[in-house]
């Protein structure tokens, strides 16, 4: 057999896999399904699509949910169609939940063990049940700021354990998207189905489809061996800054209360009077409907609740559209001060709200008037036309080459005119394409001799985390050409050296001449 590491053709990517419980690591009991530990060892490890016996018993560095840097399992996959294997670490919690009893405690925990490991990897896989996954979806995806990596959560309807189950197909898609494509979201992988986050649903309790995500298309998809995303859909943080997290979230004080026909106004009276209510999203009829007119009770209930500073969303029963004022009872609820969520599930609007209260400083008005626009592609407002260019409408998910190579020649010749008249034509994911030795544009920028095209880049979400054929960062190749200034703004934009770069630069941060800048660079 020849020797697999010869074989590599592009760097091997590297994951940490977060395991917080779950049906997909559960086996039996005499209580029935319980989460189990040594996922590796058992769900892993005997399988060859993870784990291509290269390494025995290899150990990285990851750092746990105590913040200990510590030396966990890892394994390889076998060579990619992408010619590439993904290098997974393992880090399970130390108490593994059925995820009906996830609560914010457990969505801090998955943030803050993220964060601490966001420098060592270059995505990340979280397993958690399906129950409230949806909801953890979302979550995330508010308390997560400049997000620029892959986070992708997942789970199974059948324990890995069993014959007959979805764990295997859903666990080994999440690892090679996270493992592959820069997609810098949080994401649900379901069923060969890559959806946003905070725009899924659970749909069904035993059906391998068991997620929809019924106001997005999914954003990728696996269809026999190939993965196809869909670039335009992606999300992507524009704010030139470090990846950081704010992992409060005010679920205590938050409500969600589904209307029926017949329902009494004093039962909404009665949640609206909580003790501490700050926030209540109220799921409506169709396009945002709720019982009663103008002088209604229902509607004097809910315009008290506004006037004593709580925040009301609207959002539909329906499984798929938005509410907006379109019939009376919907215009008369919004008279009253109730906010229109638009598309939002009610996972999103629940955990928004909760997240928006918690910020410092959140007033009422400030939370309602950011209920209803987008924060992180989790609705859409009504007023955004899409814009997609003719060349990706039919599917065409490759620039032309040519486009790429004259963006090339612009970023080397310095040009920035040029630069945004060829991305103002083309999609804007060009900027994270990649030519034939996966230098993208902005590894290009990072050493061009204008550094307006390099920030220009960057304002346009392009991301400053892809690697070469060689295995570098542009901020690898900006601090190798000695050039400070343009150092400085990638590592503004959340730039930061991938872990196989560290031998090199920590020796080059000791040598005598440029050791400054790379000193600037680890640090
Ligand atoms: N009860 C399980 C959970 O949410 C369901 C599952 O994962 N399929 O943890």
């Amino acid at each position: 057999m020849s020797d697999p590491s010869t074989e590599l053709q592009l760097p091997e990517s590297r994951v940490l896999i977060v395991i917080t419980g779950g049906t997909i690591c559960m086996r039996d009991s005499p209580d029935g399904l319980v989460p189990a530990r040594g996922f590796l060892k058992t769900g892993l490890a005997p399988r060859p699509c993870f784990n291509d016996g290269s390494y025995p018993d290899p150990l990285e560095i990851a750092i746990n949910d105590k913040g200990t840097r510590k030396a966990v399992q890892s394994l390889r996959t076998p060579i990619s169609a992408y010619e590439r294997r993904v290098r997974y670490s393992v880090l399970e919690f130390d108490e593994l939940l059925d995820s009906s009893s996830i609560n914010a405690t457990g969505w801090d925990q998955i943030a803050k063990t993220i964060h601490r490991n966001y420098q060592l990897f270059d995505g990340f896989v979280v397993l958690h049940g399906t129950d409230s996954l949806a909801y953890t979806c979302s979550a995330l995806s508010f308390m997560f700021h400049n997000l620029g990596k892959p986070v992708i959560l997942t789970g199974s309807q059948a324990p890995m354990m069993q014959l007959q189950t979805d764990a295997q197909d859903n666990l080994l898609g999440a690892l090679i998207i996270a493992g592959h494509f820069m997609i810098p979201e949080v994401c649900l992988f379901f069923n060969f189905k890559l959806f946003r986050g905070n725009r899924t649903t659970k749909i069904s309790s035993d059906d391998f489809q068991a997620f929809g995500s019924p106001n997005l298309s999914p954003l990728a998809s696996i269809t026999s061996l190939r993965t196809n995303v869909s670039w335009p859909l992606i999300y992507r943080p524009t704010d030139m800054l470090p990846f950081s997290i704010q992992t409060k979230l005010d679920t205590a004080h938050v409500a969600c209360l589904r209307i029926f026909p017949g329902m009494k106004p004093e039962m909404v009276d009665a949640v609206l009077r909580l003790e501490g209510l700050r926030g209540l999203v109220l799921e409506t009829f169709g396009a945002g409907n709720a019982p009663g007119g103008a002088d209604s009770a229902m509607t004097r209930i809910l315009a008290d609740a506004v006037k004593r500073g709580i925040v009301i969303v609207n959002v539909t029963q329906c499984l798929s559209g938005s509410v907006s004022p379109l019939y009376a009872p919907a215009t008369i609820l919004g008279r009253a001060g109730v906010v229109f969520g638009m598309d939002m599930t009610s996972e999103a609007a629940l955990t928004k709200l909760a997240y928006l209260l918690a910020l410092p400083d959140a007033t009422p008005e400030e939370v309602a008037k950011r209920m209803s626009v987008s924060i992180r592609g989790e609705l859409t407002e009504a007023t955004r036309t899409h814009f997609e260019h003719p060349k990706t409408a039919g599917g065409a998910l490759t620039p032309e080459l040519s486009s790429l190579t004259a963006l090339g020649y612009a970023v080397q010749k310095g040009n920035l005119q040029q630069t945004r008249d060829i991305i103002r034509s083309e999609p804007r994911w060009l900027l994270n394409d990649a030519d034939y030795n996966l230098n993208t544009p902005v590894h290009l920028a990072a050493t061009g001799p204008n550094i307006e095209i390099l920030r220009d880049f960057l304002e346009q979400g392009a991301s400053v985390h892809l690697r070469n054929r060689g295995g570098n960062t542009p901020l690898f190749l900006a601090a190798a050409a000695g050039l400070q200034d343009q150092v400085e703004i990638l590592k503004g934009a959340g730039a930061h050296l991938h872990s196989d770069e560290m031998e090199a630069a920590t020796a080059k941060a000791t040598e005598g001449d440029g050791s400054a800048i790379w000193k600037a660079v680890i640090g």
